[in-house]
């Protein structure tokens, strides 16, 4: 009997603090040896020359979630977690909407069944809480938090979803007694909704224009609030998809007076502008999210805090539509006013190797610093650490194996989600993951998918194990 079910041999090995020469030795899905010329291996995975990276954590996407009358998303749990694996992910965290008047445990069971027998990468869940009564807050969430639902996203924007300030700071309340993290989409409702009005009335209702009634302004008032209202409350917060200068300095502020707070970005904030909006024949509703991409010195603010460590996170928010479908972009409303453009874009599969090339590649950050952003902080904020998220005896067996060298153009016919466009088409990077492994069995070997739906599972998550950020959390060993 063979030693070990699979070796990786020869490849350069990275984590969020160190890269070294090593074979990696796998039995029962789990690491169980890191060495120099490990033998007796029943398969064998060559990776000289390629760097042998923890499989990407994407803590941030959105599949099959209800979004509006008569829009559907692209992207089920089965094409969302291919194209997440063919991107050199192992671990993705959708959301569970809580459906109006639907107790939170329903909603679940809903995403369970989508998910359960159709994924090609391990799942864990966070909630999105839309309603935060007495009882839910009291009985329902601390329930599902000690269940392995130990994370949820509260929204400062959109009709039906917004929370107050109050049910804010009493859900944040409710995360420092439980140890749940809490996520806030910080736009503020009000000032977008009488944006919106002065730019209908004046007959501007193109794509472009929903850039101009979320502007920086917005995210920045909303971003102090969410950290004021922690402060408050002294719990950690998430703040997801920062966008610009003004909501890092928010962020740095926090900081200085002690707010535990850690900060996600994504592609969309360091590749695109607000002029990808202005695109002809309502082209520009491809790129419509929130916060929309800003401009050229926004992009740069955002650069700065991938490199400096602003940043914990960096996630895709994948949130696909098909642009040229009536259930998608150009659905019948959406073509009268980009108010009613579903908000989000694809990502999943190109969030790695973007940042593999336009941050290792071009020398701005280095491959720890990659591997944290990617997968490490997301593991340690959620709580998936040290089962995901690392290299080391005892954890998981998911791998990512990147070939440094192979340069691409990013075409979407290439890619595997359910949208029919990538926003980064034409985008040439060098560096992609070209064999995938999880769990311990290889799912995509040379770019082959091998893997079967179904390989990947869901996986409940801890609690939060301390209150400070993944970067503290290294320094303490956790
Ligand atoms: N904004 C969100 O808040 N979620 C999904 C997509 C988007 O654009
Ligand atoms: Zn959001
Ligand atoms: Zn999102």
């Amino acid at each position: 009997m063979s030693e070990f079910d699979l070796i990786i041999r020869g490849g350069t090995v990275a984590t969020a603090s160190d890269v070294f020469r090593a074979d990696i030795g796998i039995t029962g899905g789990k690491i169980v040896q890191i060495g120099e010329r490990l033998g007796g291996g029943a398969e064998v995975v060559a990776a000289d020359g390629k760097f042998v990276l923890p499989g990407g954590i994407d803590s941030h996407v959105h599949f099959s979630q209800p979004s509006g009358p008569g829009i559907v998303m692209a992207d089920d749990f089965e094409s969302g977690t291919r194209s997440a694996l063919f991107g050199g992910n192992t671990t993705v965290m959708p959301f569970c909407l809580q459906q109006k008047g639907v107790p939170l445990r329903e909603s679940l069971n809903a995403y369970h069944a989508l998910a359960e027998g159709n994924c090609y990468t391990d799942v864990s869940f966070h909630l999105i809480l839309s309603d935060a009564s007495e009882s839910i807050l009291g009985q329902d969430l601390p329930a599902l938090v000690a269940d392995g639902y130990s994370s949820l996203k509260v929204f400062m924007t959109y009709e039906g979803l917004r929370l107050s300030d109050g049910e804010i700071i009493r859900t944040l309340d409710v995360a420092r007694s439980t140890g749940a993290t809490v996520m806030v989409h910080c736009e503020n409702e009000d000032a977008i909704r009488f944006l919106i009005a002065r730019h209908e009335a004046a007959g501007d209702v193109a794509p472009r224009a929903h850039a101009s009634t979320r502007p920086v302004a917005v995210e920045r008032e909303a971003t102090h609030r969410a950290l004021t209202l922690a402060e408050i409350a002294d719990v950690p917060v998430v703040i997801v998809h920062v966008s610009n200068g003004a909501a890092i300095e928010e962020i740095a502020r926090a900081r200085t007076r002690g707010v535990k707070v850690i900060g996600e970005t994504c592609p969309q904030y360091l590749m695109l502008t607000a002029d990808d909006l202005d695109g002809m024949n309502w082209e520009g509703a491809k790129f419509v999210c929130s916060p929309p991409p800003r401009d050229k010195n926004e992009q740069i603010a955002c650069w700065r805090g991938i490199e400096t460590g602003i940043f914990d996170l960096y996630s895709s928010d994948h949130c696909p539509f098909r642009y040229d479908d009536v259930h998608g972009k150009l659905n019948p409303r959406g073509r009268a006013s980009f108010r009613h453009i579903p908000n989000g874009i694809p990502g999943v599969e190109t969030r790695l190797p973007i940042l593999f090339s336009e941050g290792v590649v071009k020398g701005r950050i280095d491959l720890p610093r990659f591997v944290a952003l990617t997968s490490t902080n997301h593991a340690k904020t959620y709580g998936l650490y040290p089962q995901k998220g690392t290299i080391t005896v005892g954890a998981d067996a998911d791998l990512a194996i990147w070939d440094p060298t192979v340069t691409r153009r990013i075409r979407h016919a290439d890619l595997h989600d359910g949208a029919d466009y990538t926003p980064y088409e034409g985008m040439d990077v060098t560096g992609w993951p070209t064999t995938v492994v999880l769990g311990g069995r290889v799912m995509i070997r040379d770019g082959e998918l091998v893997g079967h739906k179904g390989d990947g599972a869901y996986r409940p998550a801890s609690i939060r194990r301390s209150a400070a950020s993944p970067a503290s959390m290294e320094k303490q060993g956790q």
